[in-house]
């Protein structure tokens, strides 16, 4: 495939092109994903998420700065689109502000979270795959902390940082809400703003806390305060975001969870597509409307009508498959 090839060889158009065609499910997306699958499974991703305004996408561009100093690729996912990134723009480099940011060392994209059945969709992981394949050393996924999102942000990433600030309100209530399972990092941002040392130390004690009472994971999740409007911290994060990898690496998770994750996400693939292939049956099957009426005549019930549908309208569809 051309377009394959070219992305292979570097080519950002042909990667823009591959992400429209798989964002919105083109004719040839899933070629394109299966061509380049055999590419995949290089870059580190990185998960930011936090509420609203926590200064998500500031952290974005300072960490986009830090890894393109290093000479690292980057890519950014930023599921989250309320807040524009700069490229590192902000801290002086001459990269102009894009929608769909092309440069040579950072590509970033917005994407909505249309298609999905709450936050990250499938659509995300693709995109993220493309990127990856493509040859981004980093690829940075920020999404919006509300509810679904920061958990599957958890199932995409290897390293999720839960941004947290001074001004946020109640530290305890967030910490309660779940996000505490997800984190592999704190990043406590706006530290210049009142407050800053006391939710940092709010999440130390919460961490000792937990840690007391569950079995002790080996990672000891750090809480590193960033200011992130003046690029402070951000060697300190970066560091731990790499010390964190390493410890993926070292204990073999990292190839675990890649299996876990492969499997799961293939699960629920093959689970749409029946959800697909029984809609469309429904939709077109002529007997679909006189089963509605025995229902509601109650001459049918709903476990009977299921086992009806499963018995009888799908023969031909298999039968064409895998005849
Ligand atoms: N005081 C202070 N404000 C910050 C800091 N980082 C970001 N902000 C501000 O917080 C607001 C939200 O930032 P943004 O990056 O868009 O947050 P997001 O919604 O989490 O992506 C913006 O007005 C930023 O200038 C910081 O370290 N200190
Ligand atoms: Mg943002």
């Amino acid at each position: 495939m051309r377009l394959v090839d070219s992305l292979l060889q570097g080519n950002i158009r042909a990667l823009a092109k591959a992400i429209t065609a798989v964002e919105n499910g083109l004719p040839g997306a899933e070629e394109i994903l299966t061509a380049l699958f055999p590419y995949t499974g290089k870059a580190h991703v990185i998960g930011v998420t936090g509420a609203p305004g926590a200064g998500k996408s500031s952290l974005v561009d300072c960490m986009i700065a830090y890894y393109r100093k290093l000479g690292k690729t980057v890519g950014v996912v930023a599921v989250d689109p309320t807040s524009p990134f700069t490229g590192g723009a902000l801290l002086g480099d001459r990269i102009r502000m894009q929608d769909h940011f092309l440069d040579d060392d950072v590509f970033i994209r917005s994407m909505g979270s249309r298609g999905s059945f709450g936050g990250l969709s499938q659509g995300t992981k693709n995109v993220i795959r493309l990127l990856d394949a493509f040859g981004k050393d980093i690829i940075i996924v920020e999404t919006v902390g509300v509810g679904q999102s920061e958990v599957e942000i958890m199932n995409v990433a290897h390293t999720t940082l839960v941004v947290l600030t001074p001004n946020a309100g109640d530290t305890i209530q967030v910490l309660k809400a779940g996000v505490m399972e997800i984190a592999d990092i704190f990043v406590i941002n706006k530290s210049d703003l009142d407050g800053a040392h006391r939710v940092k130390t709010e999440v130390e004690a919460f961490l000792c806390l937990k840690e007391k009472l569950e079995e002790k994971d080996e990672w000891d999740i750090p809480v590193i305060p960033v200011v992130a409007i003046k690029n402070q911290g951000i060697d300190s994060l970066c560091t731990s975001i790499a010390e964190h990898k390493a410890h993926l690496l070292g204990t073999d998770k990292w190839l675990e969870e890649q299996r876990l994750r492969l499997s799961k996400e293939v699960q629920d693939m093959a689970a749409l597509k029946i959800r697909e292939h029984i809609f469309n049956e429904l939709k077109n099957n002529a007997q679909w409307e006189q089963l509605v009426d025995k229902l509601y005549n109650k001459s049918l019930a709903p476990y009977e009508a299921v086992d009806y549908i499963l018995d009888n309208f799908f023969n031909s569809v298999y039968d064409n498959r895998y005849k």
